[in-house]
């Protein structure tokens, strides 16, 4: 993988400096960068276009259930002629950690040597992709198997979020990190680069996660089977355009599943 000229982007990065001016030729290496949308018609245009700018060879999977904004329909519309684009349809709104899961299960099965996992409302910039994917390995051998694009730490952060919002996310990393032993500052991020080998070990059948507890939950087997995890900071901007789709309940049924998986690791079993 080498380093080349930082292209035009359709929606600004949110750091300027080093980082910005980096972009990646990634030929020989087969890349998939996964998204889940739910009524992201506002941002995925611009999202995939963004994408392609840094990383003209990945691929890119969608997987959408069934957004009533025509989501799906703009996506069929587009791998029509553009065959990097995939989607799946799912039948009705099914979750974000089932859909993540689905996006990953398809990286596997496709023998993708990386796998991408990000937001479709900007809140993840595609600007950030290269970095993730060069953080991987280093002096040529492999040296994390997930990264994580991180907001807690050093140089990481969060721009427009509410007072609240941001206790909310804190909290539950100190929650998680505790209760679930892990040691990365952002557990709960959905940015992340994955190795797909190091999918192999995956009990995919063991998920308990539906929703959002999918990001804590999987890293919490990925460290069980042995996984190298790293964090590599970001900057997180909130949605500008488009609606949130976490909740009260999908907040509380998170919090339920990270303390069941929290009893078996104090309890080990
Ligand atoms: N396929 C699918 N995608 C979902 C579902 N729920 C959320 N998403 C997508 O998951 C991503 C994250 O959802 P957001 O609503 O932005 O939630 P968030 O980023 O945790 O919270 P905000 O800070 O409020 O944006 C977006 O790309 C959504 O469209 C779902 O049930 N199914
Ligand atoms: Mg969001």
């Amino acid at each position: 993988m080498s380093i080349r000229e930082f292209p035009t982007l359709r929606r600004p990065f949110p750091e300027s400096g080093d980082t910005a001016t980096f972009g990646l030729d990634v030929s020989g290496v087969r890349v998939l960068v996964i998204v889940a949308t739910y009524n992201e018609m506002d941002n995925l245009p611009d999202l995939v276009a963004d994408t392609w700018a840094v990383l003209p060879a990945a691929d890119i999977l969608v997987i959408d259930d069934d957004s009533p904004d025509g989501t799906g329909r703009w996506c069929d519309e587009q791998s029509a002629q553009q065959p990097q684009l995939h989607c799946i349809h799912r039948s009705r709104k099914m979750g974000l950690g089932t859909a993540i899961m689905t996006g990953l299960k398809y990286a596997a099965a496709n023998a993708y040597d990386y796998v991408v996992n990000m937001d479709a409302d900007y809140s993840h910039h595609p600007g950030y992709l290269p970095l993730l994917l060069v953080g991987m390995n280093q002096d040529g051998q492999p040296s994390y198997d997930v990264l994580i694009g991180s907001r807690y730490t050093p140089g990481g952060g969060i721009r427009g979020w509410p007072f609240l919002r941001q206790l909310m996310s804190q909290g539950i990393n100190v929650y998680s990190r505790w209760l679930l032993r892990l040691a990365p500052r952002d557990c709960s991020g959905g940015f992340r680069c994955y190795r797909t080998t190091a999918l192999r070990c995956v009990d995919w059948d063991a998920i308990q996660s539906v929703g959002y507890a999918f990001q804590e939950e999987f890293l919490w087997r990925l460290k069980s089977a042995g996984a190298r995890i790293g964090e590599v900071p970001i900057v997180f901007v909130n949605r500008s355009l488009g609606q949130s789709k976490i909740d009260l309940h999908e907040s509380l049924s998170a919090l339920a599943v990270i303390g069941r998986l929290g009893v078996r690791t104090w309890l080990g079993v």
